[in-house]
């Protein structure tokens, strides 16, 4: 049995002949290829994306099947629909097959120091800022909105880069511009905001709201690329367009069945007791995987076939 903590450090990552691992975060890992000498790139990093469900700021210890699959096809397909907006850091999709369709070959970029977050619907730390004085990341807002409400535009809320275990926290405009220089602050915050406006305007057709979204830029010269996943539900709020109802918590595209059964009494966990959630139902895991798998196939219009 593995053991779920707060954000714990993952089990020993996959060895994969070709590749060094570099570093691991809660759902995804990284390696950089081996070249000839046996020496690693320092050029392309193989971003792999787990199974692994993050809930409640646990990791939990049920696998979701296919996840980090259909996570990482979502995110090819996305950067095609953005590429006429940014240019992305995808390489190659001819990975190792213990990793096959959850894993990319990336150019390693120069990394902003920064969390690129838009929100076009007001929810979690977005809220909290508006209620305490009527703002988000600086953004005056109109009066009377409330948990779920769209936003008249998306705002960028950037945030800060917390290590593993530790919350991103909210970060003042001006700091990214002392952090980047107007010039690139305003062209990450220019793209965040165009990215999350153009994933509404494909998601809205298929009955996805997507509130907020959170990217990551990399310097290639002085080109902006998008860098990382792009408009998962791991790295954005998806939300059921037909259950979309302001003034409560929106129900989770992905995770609402997993939230459900782990407040439930029939899961028999106590959320604020600190202990680990215990294992998800077989049921509970098949309908969650079918959450993901019915986004993807959504979105893309495609159909999701694993491996
Ligand atoms: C992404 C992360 C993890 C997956 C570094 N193209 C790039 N160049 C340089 N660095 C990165 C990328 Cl994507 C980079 N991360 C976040 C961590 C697995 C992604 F463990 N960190």
């Amino acid at each position: 049995m593995t053991s779920s903590q707060p954000d714990q450090a993952p089990d020993a990552p996959l060895a994969l002949p070709g590749y060094a691992h570099v570093y691991s975060g809660k759902v995804r890992d990284l390696y950089a290829p081996l070249d000839d000498s046996g020496a690693p790139r320092d050029d392309q990093l193989l971003l792999v994306a787990s199974d692994r469900l993050s809930a409640f700021d646990f990791i939990l210890d049920s696998p979701i099947p296919d996840k980090g699959a259909v996570l990482t096809q979502l995110s090819l397909w996305w950067f095609e629909q953005l590429v006429d907006l940014v240019p992305n850091h995808v390489v190659s999709t001819d990975v190792p097959s213990a990793v096959a369709g959850r894993a990319v070959l990336v150019n390693r970029l120069k990394m902003l120091p920064v969390e690129c977050v838009a929100r076009a619907y007001l929810t979690g730390g977005g809220l909290r800022e508006y209620v305490a004085d009527g703002q988000v990341s600086g953004v005056r807002l109109p009066e009377g909105l409330v948990d779920g409400s769209r936003l008249p535009e998306p705002v960028f809320t950037p945030s800060t880069k917390a290590p593993v275990g530790e919350h991103d926290e909210p970060m003042p405009y001006a700091d990214v511009e002392r952090e980047l220089g107007a010039d690139l602050a305003a062209r990450a915050r220019e793209l965040t905001v165009a990215i999350l406006k153009r994933g509404n305007e494909i998601a809205a057709e298929r009955g996805i709201l997507i509130a907020d979204t959170k990217v990551e830029f990399g310097l290639e010269g002085d080109t902006l690329v998008l860098a990382d996943e792009v408009l998962t539900p791991d790295s954005s709020r998806f939300w059921p367009a037909d259950q979309w109802e302001p003034g409560h918590t929106q129900p989770s595209f992905d995770k609402e069945f997993v939230r459900e059964w782990l407040i439930s009494p029939a899961s028999g966990w106590d959320k604020a007791s600190g202990e680990a959630p215990p294992p998800l139902p077989d049921d509970v895991v098949e309908r969650t995987r079918a959450k993901y798998v019915e986004a993807y196939e959504r979105l893309t219009g495609r159909s999701f076939s694993a491996g």
